[in-house]
C-alpha cells in the first residue's frame, strides 16, 4: 500500500491543488492521499484568514469527487505548531505497512534541511517533490545528488503543469466580489460566497466605478501587495483593501455625486490633475464606501505622490501600483528586483521616487511638492 500526505494552508483550496493531488495519485501509484490543512504553518503566521473548520470543509468539498483522497484534520486537531517529523511518525504508526510519501513543492526542497529533524522525517517517509514537467532536468539531477550526499536517500519527483493560480489570487478575487470559478470548484465557490470568506465590504461597488482596464490593474496591484504583505508584517487584508480601492476615483468626473463635498488639500500647493485622484479616492472610499481604517485611507490618499514618513502599508501600495506585472517603463526591472529582494521597502521606494521625478522632469509635467518632499525625506534616510 502506498499513501501520501499533502499538507498546506489551503486558504482556500483551488483547482491547482486538485490537479496536483491527481498527478500524485497517478504518478506515485497511491492507494490513498491525505489532504491535510495545517493548523498554523510556522512561516505563514498572520496570513491565515479563514478558520480551521472552514478550510477543512472547503477541502472536503473540493475533493469530494476523488475517492482516493481523504481530508485529514490531524494537524488541526493537534493544534499548536505542527512539526512534519511528528506528523510523519503518526501516519507511520497508523499505517505501519504502507510506504509513506510526503508531498512538497520544489521551493520547499531548498528549505527542507532546515526543518526540524529532517532525518527523522526521512526514516518514515519519502519526499515527493512536485515540479513543472518542463523544469530543467539538470537542475533536478544536481538537487538529487546534493540531497543524497546529505541524507543518504533520494527524493521522488512527480510532475504536473500548474497554471498561475494561487490562494492569494483567490482571496483577492473573493475580496473584489469576482466569480471564483474556474479557479475553484463550484461547490467551493458557493461555500466561500455563502460564508462571506475573504469578503471586503463594498470593494466590488468601488471597482465598478473604474473602467475595465483600470479595474484589472487594481486587481493586479492587490495581488502583488497581498503576496508581499505578510513578509513585511503588514496585514494582508489591509493591503488588499487599500489596493482594491486605490484608483476608485480615477475615472470619476469632477462633478460626480461621489465627490460632492470633497475639497482637495491646499497645503502642498496646487494638486496636479494626475495626482488629484489619490485624494478624491480616499474621500470616496471613506464617505461612499465606509472605509474607516486610517492606514488604509492614507495608503489610498498618497498612492500617487507618496509623502514623507509613510507607514509600511502606504509604501507597499505605492510600490505595488508602480510594479504590478503589466507596468512597463525604463528601470522597472531593477525596481522589481529591489522590491522582491530588499530587506524592507525603503531602498525600492527611494529609487522609485527618484525615477518618478526624473520621468516627470523629462515629460515637463508640473511636480507636486509632496512628491519632492517624499524623495528628499527618503533619500536622506
Ligand atoms: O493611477 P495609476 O495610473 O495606476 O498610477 P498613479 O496613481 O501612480 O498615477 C500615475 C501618474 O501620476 C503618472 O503619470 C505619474 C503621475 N505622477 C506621480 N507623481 C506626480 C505625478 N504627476 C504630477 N504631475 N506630479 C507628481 O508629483
Ligand atoms: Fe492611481
Ligand atoms: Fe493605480
Amino acid at each position: 500500500m502506498k499513501i501520501a500526505v499533502f499538507g498546506g494552508s489551503f486558504d482556500p483550496v483551488h483547482v491547482e491543488h486538485i490537479r496536483l493531488a491527481e498527478a500524485a495519485i497517478e504518478e506515485l501509484g497511491l492507494d490513498k492521499l491525505f489532504v491535510m490543512p495545517a493548523h498554523t504553518p510556522p512561516h505563514k503566521k498572520g496570513k491565515m484568514l479563514s478558520s480551521d473548520a472552514d478550510r477543512i470543509e472547503l477541502c472536503r468539498l473540493a475533493f469530494a469527487d476523488i475517492p482516493k483522497v481523504e481530508v485529514s484534520d490531524y494537524e488541526i486537531v493537534q493544534g499548536g505548531t505542527s512539526y512534519t517529523y511528528l506528523t510523519c511518525r503518526y501516519f507511520k504508526s497508523e499505517y505501519p505497512d504502507a510506504e509513506l510519501f510526503w508531498i512538497v513543492g520544489t521551493d520547499m526542497l531548498r528549505d527542507f534541511p532546515t526543518w526540524k529533524n529532517p532525518e527523522d522525517i526521512l526514516r518514515n517517509a519519502t519526499l515527493a517533490v512536485c515540479g513543472r514537467a518542463e523544469e530543467d532536468d539538470a537542475w533536478v539531477v544536481e538537487e538529487q545528488s546534493k540531497f543524497f550526499e546529505k541524507f543518504g536517500v533520494h527524493f521522488r519527483r512527480f510532475s504536473y503543469n500548474g497554471a498561475a493560480v494561487s490562494s492569494t489570487k483567490i482571496r483577492v478575487l473573493a475580496g473584489a466580489g469576482i466569480r471564483l470559478t474556474p479557479y475553484v470548484t463550484e461547490n467551493v465557490a458557493a461555500y466561500i460566497e455563502k460564508k462571506n470568506l475573504y469578503a471586503i465590504p463594498n470593494a466590488k461597488e468601488a471597482l465598478s466605478l473604474e473602467k475595465k482596464e483600470r479595474m484589472e490593474h487594481s486587481l493586479r496591484v492587490a495581488e502583488l501587495a497581498a503576496a508581499k504583505a505578510v513578509k513585511l508584517g503588514i496585514s494582508e487584508k489591509k493591503a488588499i483593501t487599500a489596493a482594491l480601492f486605490h484608483d476608485c476615483a480615477k475615472n470619476l468626473e469632477k462633478d460626480s455625486v461621489y465627490l460632492r463635498g470633497f475639497v482637495a488639500p491646499t497645503e502642498w500647493g496646487e494638486v496636479p490633475k494626475e495626482v488629484f485622484h489619490q485624494f478624491a479616492g480616499a474621500y470616496v472610499a471613506e464617505h461612499a464606501f465606509g472605509v474607516t481604517d486610517m492606514e488604509v485611507l492614507d495608503a489610498i490618499r498618497y498612492h500617487t505622490s507618496a509623502r514623507p514618513q509613510m507607514c509600511e502599508l502606504e509604501k507597499l501600495v505605492f510600490l505595488a501600483d508602480m510594479l504590478e506585472p503589466q507596468r512597463r517603463y525604463k528601470g522597472v526591472d531593477e525596481l522589481r528586483t529591489l522590491f522582491y529582494q530588499g530587506k524592507n521597502l525603503d531602498e525600492c521606494l527611494t529609487t522609485a521616487l527618484k525615477e518618478t521625478l526624473i520621468f516627470l522632469k523629462e515629460k515637463g509635467g508640473e511636480i507636486y511638492s509632496l512628491t519632492e518632499r517624499a524623495y528628499e525625506y527618503y533619500a536622506k534616510k
